[in-house]
């Protein structure tokens, strides 16, 4: 019998500055309503769904920046959604700026979370490629400034044995990064929820500008076909503030497919009866990992941060690699 698991992906349009979190809740709440009405189980909500994205802005008072944190989950603000959620049987997963007293200090993550359907939080993930700057650039259009913000999540890349399949998450940045699904895919993953916050315009390599599309769904759908998994990517997206930011909403499936995807760049529900069995077929045969992978071969990956010298990779692969030919043994 099908693994199904009917997913809501809730796109999300643009969240303005002075918009409250009872109001933003409210949007979330509506597509609620509406994934309940297509038969969804669990709605995926994208990165930093409860605000507006405000790394785009250098903001020296701290105090500022904590406002678009969020200090418990729920909180008086975002309880409404946990209780309607629940009340409809949804589970959901939703992206925010987490502060958090650990290890002695304050700390902030760009985070999100997975809730089943009772209101329980089940999974967590901390949002660990974050792009941009962490130093005021006043060149640029507007900031990106999630490395001044935040911190490098702490929680890895974990899955979720929960909604009768094994779940992950990762967020916006990280789908770029093959290592993000490789590492969720060595554990089993057979769907990652994600979502973005994507501004149409890269300040740095403007040449980019008219590819965002088409880099969205290339690493997506390459994530989801290498590593035999369901990838559903949510977008907040349109003009915020006046930033154009990239919509793409899709659900791939293990064969690299996408299957639904948005048609507006505005508040929006796409929805899919996902197998979670889709992947074994390819999990079996050509990403069977444990007959065809080869790590030896991969040192590289986790020894070096950073591009070096083909001479340096040669001898770091001969120190930690097995039974590779010295380099004179050509
Ligand atoms: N939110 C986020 O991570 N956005 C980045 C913009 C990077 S600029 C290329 C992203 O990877 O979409």
């Amino acid at each position: 019998m099908a693994r199904c698991l009917t997913i809501g992906a809730a796109q999300l349009g643009p969240i303005a500055r002075d918009e409250s979190r009872p109001q933003v809740v409210e949007r979330l709440i509506a597509l609620l309503h509406q994934a309940k009405a297509q038969g969804c189980e669990l709605v995926v909500f994208p990165e930093l769904a409860l605000t507006t994205f405000f790394p785009r802005w250098y903001v020296e008072d701290q105090g500022d920046v904590d406002a678009w944190f969020e200090r418990e989950m729920p909180g008086p603000q975002t309880r409404r959604l946990f209780d309607t959620a629940a009340k409809l049987g949804l589970g959901f997963s939703i992206g925010y700026a987490e502060l958090v007293e650990e290890k002695g200090r304050t700390r902030r993550f760009n985070t999100a979370i997975l809730v089943d359907p009772q209101g329980n939080i089940v999974g967590k993930y901390r949002k660990i490629h974050l792009p941009g700057h962490d130093q005021h650039e006043p060149w640029r259009q507007f900031q990106h400034l999630e490395k001044r913000y935040l911190e490098t999540g702490n929680l890895g890349f974990r899955t979720f044995d929960v909604f009768g399949g094994r779940l992950g998450m990762c967020i916006c940045n990280d789908r770029r990064w093959p290592e993000t699904y490789r590492v969720m895919g060595l554990q089993g993953v057979e769907m990652v929820l994600l979502g973005y916050n994507t501004p149409v315009h890269n300040p740095p390599a403007p040449e980019h500008d008219a590819l965002g599309l088409h880099h969205n769904r290339l690493v997506m759908q390459a994530g989801a076909y290498q590593n035999a998994t369901w990838v559903v990517g949510v977008a907040k997206c349109g003009n915020e503030e006046g930033v154009p930011m990239i919509a793409g909403t899709q659900i791939i499936a293990p064969s690299g497919e996408t299957l639904a995807q948005a048609a507006t760049e505005g508040d929006e529900l796409i929805t899919y009866r996902c197998d979670l069995d889709l992947g074994r077929s390819y999990r079996s045969s050509v990403f069977d990992f444990a007959r065809h992978r080869e790590p030896q071969h991969y040192s590289l990956i986790t020894a070096t941060k950073g591009p070096i010298e083909p001479e340096e990779a040669q001898r770091l692969d001969e120190r930690l690699g097995s039974g590779l030919t010295p380099s004179g043994g050509a």
